[in-house]
């Protein structure tokens, strides 16, 4: 494991300056087949990278060779994982939570597909406040309120420069209300066919329940501190729900938190620079 040594846009990164960090993420080798799962921490993406996995699998067939590659790579910009990726068969599914701007420029220029999938961004608050609570490898949070204060005083880089690409990509809300259509729209996005039955059978292997319960058979990686896709799953599924904000957020906070981001959502000279 290499140790996290600089931040570049908030975010840490285990190369050793902001020089190496560009010129790696320039580096990387996009193919036209990779599929980028892009999201805002605690917006769904473990969720999301089940069913991508599963539809290629089903695809491929039970020796398909479909196969995940986990957030660190291009989040932490990693150099030494490069010779890993490159030797991974297609289609890669890559996760990131990098915004657009820092995205390796080939997977821009050979326009891969990228799927976004975004949350109700109180949920997101609440989801991160927990994690970080239950999570003994992050930094002890105070109480919610000064979580939240520290969370709406953060430069929200990830959440304001995802939005400007909309319409370039699929984006997948985080609703669990009908979770059988979204397994097909992303289906249909990937131009993966499949039968009504595999749908079915991927919506059941992707639900909360689900995936918890196989969270909890696998064993915990106790080196890998930082990447939630590979560290310790079982804090991933924490509740599943839509909504949970309402059962920690203040009237006041509300409201706050409303005037906040819509400020900073309206004044984000990031995601007015974005280019297509
Ligand atoms: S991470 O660490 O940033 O990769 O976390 P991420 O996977 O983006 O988000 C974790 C939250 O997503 C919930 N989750 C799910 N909800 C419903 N269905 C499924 N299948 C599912 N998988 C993950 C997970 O419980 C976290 O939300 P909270 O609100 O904390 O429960």
């Amino acid at each position: 494991q290499s140790a996290l040594v600089h931040t570049f846009n908030g975010i840490p990164f285990s190369t050793r300056s902001s020089k190496e960090l560009l010129h790696t993420l320039d580096s990387f080798e996009a193919r036209e087949d990779d599929v980028l799962l892009v999201s805002y921490p605690k917006s769904g993406t473990h969720w999301l990278a089940e069913i991508l996995k599963n539809l290629y699998r089903t695809q491929q067939g039970a020796n398909g060779c479909g196969t995940v590659t986990l957030t660190s790579p291009i989040e932490f910009g990693d150099p030494s994982k490069y010779e890993d990726l490159r030797n991974l068969p297609s289609p890669r599914l890559i996760p990131t939570h990098l915004n657009y701007k820092m995205l390796p420029v080939q997977l821009k220029t050979k326009k891969c597909k990228m799927i976004y999938i975004i949350r109700n961004p109180k949920d997101t608050a609440v989801s991160l406040y927990h994690y970080y609570k239950d999570n003994p490898n992050l930094p002890t949070v105070d109480k919610w309120t000064t979580f939240l204060e520290k969370f709406l005083n953060g430069d929200g880089h990830c959440i304001l420069s995802h939005f400007p690409f909309y319409n370039e990509t699929f984006v997948l809300e985080f609703s669990l209300q009908d979770p059988t259509e979204s397994v097909e729209q992303i289906s249909t996005f990937l131009g993966v066919n499949l039968t009504s039955e595999q749908i079915d059978d991927i919506t059941r292997k992707s639900s909360f329940n689900e995936m918890k319960e196989q969270a909890q058979k696998e064993k915990v990686d106790a080196n890998n501190t930082v990447c939630a896709l590979t560290s310790n799953k079982r804090l991933i599924f924490r509740k599943g729900t839509v909504g949970d904000w309402k059962n920690h957020f203040s009237t006041r906070q509300n409201k706050l938190f409303d005037e906040r981001f819509g400020e900073r959502m309206n004044s984000s000279e990031l995601a007015k620079s974005i280019e297509y």
